[in-house]
């Protein structure tokens, strides 16, 4: 039964047609008007994702299809201007000093090629509604960050505080005077993660764009977006977790039905598994009994793919992909590929990814408060009707 809206939803690849045309109407901010807008859905001019259907093949996601999510207003576009004098205070080291982007420039460099996802990203699909953007699966994608690395930098400025067990970076949105300072965007993470973590100023080759955190970024593969703290001013390796509210109260795993946010609560850190099917969906239509090749991206958060299974049936029973594309790396998503014959009617296509370590992506997702970290397979399936 195929309405007047549905097959023009269909005609454009949309989602569904209610959201098209609510978020239609939205259009890309100044910031990020470069963005290929048909490839997007502008929730709010701070939050943008990639349609699933434009997800498309290739292992990175160009920079023009790349979701944005800012917590903060960002800063003015002129922090690009002179990007060489862009500095980076580095603290809780043996000798804590400030680097010019020219200087780390002058370092070697190292390329990471990682996920980079939201902590939201599938939170539209919680029935409980959390509060958020209701992303989908696009908060999303597989790009390369190139920098120093920076256990170097550390090792350089003579090591660690003994007491450290934090690496916190600290964003360069200006606060205005009255504001609470603690909404400053400042993330700490475990300090083990200095072994991958980079500075970095360049996205897949070019200079990294405002709307994703330049002239420098905090990268750390393996971990949730919000960990990657665009137009890093200052990174230091402390005692405690930051006392901004980004840190203590939000990004927390807290029961659905607590009051508010509690900071034990454990933190929104690394990626666990998760994988999706971009191909075929339900809004491309089309489809012919017979061979239908499911096409989709997976990745193990901080260990690499070993094995994809694709259902058909709801996940009554599975069958293993082939990965396919280029091996990136163990931050990196694999593409998969599966051709299977579909009778006419309707059938359900899942997908689940197993890690290295043998995690396995879950049935369903874990009940939290703020909607974080849903790699459900049974919530990402798709279904999809076959004349
Ligand atoms: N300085 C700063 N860094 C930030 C944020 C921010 O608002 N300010 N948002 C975080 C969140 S929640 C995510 S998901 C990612 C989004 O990165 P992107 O906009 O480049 O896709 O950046 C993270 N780093
Ligand atoms: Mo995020």
């Amino acid at each position: 039964m195929l309405g007047a809206s549905a097959s023009a939803a269909a005609l454009v690849g949309l989602g569904s047609w209610k959201s098209a045309f609510a978020q239609d109407a939205r259009p890309l901010p100044g910031y990020a008007a470069w963005k290929d807008a048909g490839s997007m859905i502008v929730h709010s001019p701070n939050t943008i994702e990639l349609r699933r259907g434009a997800m498309g093949d290739g292992a990175i996601t160009p920079a023009r299809q790349l979701y944005v999510r800012n917590n903060l207003t960002p800063p003015s576009a002129d922090i690009l201007k002179d990007s060489d004098a862009w500095t980076v205070q580095v603290d809780g080291v043996r000798r804590p000093r400030a680097f010019t982007l020219a200087e780390l420039r002058g370092m070697s460099t190292e390329t990471v090629t990682m996920v980079l996802q939201c902590s939201g990203n599938g939170r539209g699909m919680f029935p409980s509604k959390p509060a958020g953007t209701p992303w989908q699966v696009g908060a999303a994608g597989c790009v390369m960050w190139t920098g120093v690395p920076l256990r170097e930098l550390v090792r350089a400025l003579g090591g660690a505080d003994a007491e450290a067990k934090f690496l916190t970076g600290t964003g360069g949105e200006v606060i205005p005077a009255g504001i609470d300072p603690r909404t400053r965007v400042e993330r700490s993470v475990p300090i083990a993660a200095l072994s991958d973590a980079l500075l970095a100023w360049e996205l897949n080759g070019q200079p990294i764009p405002l709307a994703h955190g330049g002239p420098v970024r905090l990268v750390v593969p393996g971990f949730t977006g919000v960990n990657s703290v665009k137009y890093v001013k200052r990174i230091a390796l402390t005692a405690d977790e930051s006392d901004s509210s980004i840190q203590q109260t939000d990004y927390r795993m807290s029961a659905p039905d607590a009051k508010a946010m509690n900071p034990a609560d454990p933190s929104v850190w690394q990626m666990p598994p998760k994988s999706w099917i971009n191909s075929p969906l339900p809004e491309g239509g089309g489809l012919r009994a017979g061979a239908v090749t499911i096409k989709g991206v997976a990745f193990g958060g901080t260990n690499a793919v070993r094995q994809v299974e694709v259902s058909t049936d709801g996940g009554a029973s599975w069958k293993v992909a082939t990965l396919v594309g280029p091996d990136l790396g163990r931050f990196a998503w694999r593409e998969f590929a599966a051709t299977v014959d579909l009778a006419a009617g309707s059938h359900q296509l899942a997908s689940r990814v197993t890690d290295v370590k043998g995690r396995t992506q879950p049935e369903a997702r874990v009940e939290n408060k703020a909607g974080y970290l849903n790699t459900s397979w049974r919530d990402h399936a798709v279904t999809v009707t076959v004349a």
